[in-house]
């Protein structure tokens, strides 16, 4: 009875915490809000005063704030067909937009054609640089991420994506259907490997059957399709940079440690769990192995499936074959990427998928960047700012956080205890010190841990997005263009600190004191990624806090 008693207390002093940063946030975003509200209507009166001629009902939607809760529907388009290209159905996919069944199928078919014709491992020669992409697991805003990081892929900046497209995260299908659709726009500078996710056992175990019935309801034939895809995915790719050759593949090498010719010559298999043939058994291997720090070849006994390769056997293999380094990807890795030195050479592993698993970890992501003389640059973002990931009151507070990091960099660079976080963080995103060191930054660190978890607070707010490019937070809207319109006046396409601010100056003295606008504030929310300027696709983004 006593224990019970207790139990219930503390359920419900959790419950309290709970609501009370649910409360909190919903406060800290209201103002956000109404901030920026203010000077979209602050904007509208002033270019009425100046007879300035725009769609005004456009700007109306924009100027009322909308409701606290966040969640939007997503769009959907159910009815077109592929009449455009695969880059504009990339662009649309990539701005949230679900493709319809007939696309979806047409992507999966065609993507999957291609796929077969090209040899299970292949040999890239690379003169300029070359991304390779780790897992995305369903996750459309790293997608996003990858994409404004990379940009068009071509000779000169070609893409590896190196496997595990669906499960875990909302948008699997989303995912899948841009890489395809991207492999069929640019056969020969984008080239997808297999990960052990693309399967036809585990995609029905995993999540992507469900979410492709919750998507396209119960009678779609998509599922076969997708796994015809997925038998059709090479297997690893070789880059040959001059002299320096890396091995590229979703999981680690084979138990038998074959040579290349004979790893060029694995089968392609529908289900590397569901078959037993001996051949199937290389497939297995590339795609669930993992490394370890034992001396032996052993079973893969944390995933049952696959082996565990010791770094010395890599290294042999790495020498007898004369690569340089083996690129993988398979493990989440909490700052998105990590090398490991082994004899003669190197072990990377690369993921990129944020927050995993289903935006709930505190993990980075990560490409790899092979520049021209065969270098390894890392690429790091953090997608926490996704709109779907808005549900969870931990990506509602990432979100705050994010919004506000060009000023928070500095007000938490000297920080060393999540006291001092708390307080710079009240500082410059408003609310309690108390109720974001009690309440809000715990929900980043797993609960009661946010002691011990500070650093991580800080760091995730040093991460380097890059700097012109933030992903697509929604479909283009006429009213943004309006505002952007407004306020550019040279008509160079950025909109200038000294732009936004003669604006913010015209409209404080056309608006009554009450709502003149705190400029400084409203900078800080619309200047997303901090470089002083706003983009039309930045300025997009925070009119829709
Ligand atoms: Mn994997």
């Amino acid at each position: 009875m006593l224990r019970t008693t207790s139990l219930l207390r503390r359920l419900g002093r959790r419950q309290a915490s709970f609501n009370a940063a649910l409360a909190a946030m919903d406060a800290i975003e209201t103002s956000e809000r109404l901030r920026v509200a203010a000077l979209v209507g602050g904007l509208r009166s002033w270019a009425k005063a100046q007879g300035i001629v725009y769609d005004d009902d456009e700007l109306q939607k924009l100027s009322r704030p909308a409701s606290p809760n966040p969640h939007r529907a997503r769009e959907r388009r159910g009815e077109d067909n592929l009449g455009r290209s695969y880059e504009a159905f990339v662009r649309d996919v990539l701005r949230g937009s679900l493709p319809s069944a007939e696309d979806f199928s047409h992507v999966l078919r065609s993507g999957s054609e291609l796929l077969r014709s090209e040899p299970v491992v292949k040999e890239l020669n690379v003169r300029e640089s070359l991304t390779i992409v780790g897992d995305l697991h369903g996750s459309l805003g790293d997608l996003n991420a990858v994409m404004a990081l990379h940009g068009k892929p071509s000779t000169k900046s070609r893409i590896i994506f190196n496997g595990d497209f669906v499960d875990r995260g909302p948008d699997g299908v989303e995912v899948l259907a841009c890489v395809l659709a991207l492999k069929l726009a640019f056969p020969r500078h984008v080239h997808i490997n297999r990960g052990n996710h693309e399967d036809a056992a585990l995609s029905r175990a995993y999540d992507f059957e469900a979410e492709l019935v919750a998507k396209y309801g119960a009678a779609t034939t998509l599922l076969d399709d997708a796994d015809d895809a997925f038998c059709a995915m090479p297997l690893g790719c070789v880059v040959n940079h001059g002299d320096s050759r890396t091995m590229v593949l979703h999981g680690h090498l084979p138990r038998s440690l074959p040579s290349l010719e004979e790893l060029k010559r694995a089968p392609r298999v529908r289900s590397v769990v569901a078959e037993s043939e001996d051949d199937v058994e290389v497939v297995r291997d590339i795609l669930w192995s993992d490394p370890w720090d034992q001396s032996d070849v052993v079973d893969n006994f944390k995933r049952n499936a696959g082996c565990l390769i010791p770094d010395t056997a890599l290294g042999e293999w790495l020498q007898r074959e004369k690569f340089v380094r083996l690129v993988r990807s398979h493990e989440t890795e909490a700052t998105g990427a990590a090398v490991t030195p082994v004899p003669h050479g190197e072990r990377w592993t690369v993921f990129s998928c944020s927050h995993y698993p289903n935006r709930q970890g505190l993990n980075k992501a990560a490409v790899l960047q092979v520049d021209a003389q065969g270098a390894v640059n890392v690429r790091r973002w953090d997608a926490g700012e996704d709109d779907r990931a808005q549900g969870a009151l931990a990506a509602r507070v990432r979100g705050a956080l994010w919004r506000h990091r060009s000023r928070l960099r500095d007000a938490l660079a000297g920080c060393s205890s999540i006291t001092e976080v708390a307080k710079a963080i009240s500082e410059v995103v408003g609310q309690d010190a108390r109720v974001w060191e009690t309440h809000l930054l715990p929900c980043l660190a797993d609960g009661s841990a946010a002691e011990a978890k500070w650093h991580e607070i800080r760091d995730f707010l040093s991460v380097d997005l890059p700097a012109r490019h933030l992903p697509p937070r929604a479909a283009t809207s006429p009213a943004a263009h309006a505002v952007f319109d407004l306020l550019d006046t040279d008509r160079d396409g950025v909109v200038r600190r000294a732009e936004f601010f003669d604006a913010v100056g015209a409209v404080n003295r056309v608006v009554p004191p009450e709502r003149r606008i705190d400029g400084d504030s409203v900078w800080g929310l619309l200047d997303c990624n901090g470089d002083g300027e706003l983009e039309r696709n930045e300025l997009e983004r925070g009119l829709r806090i």
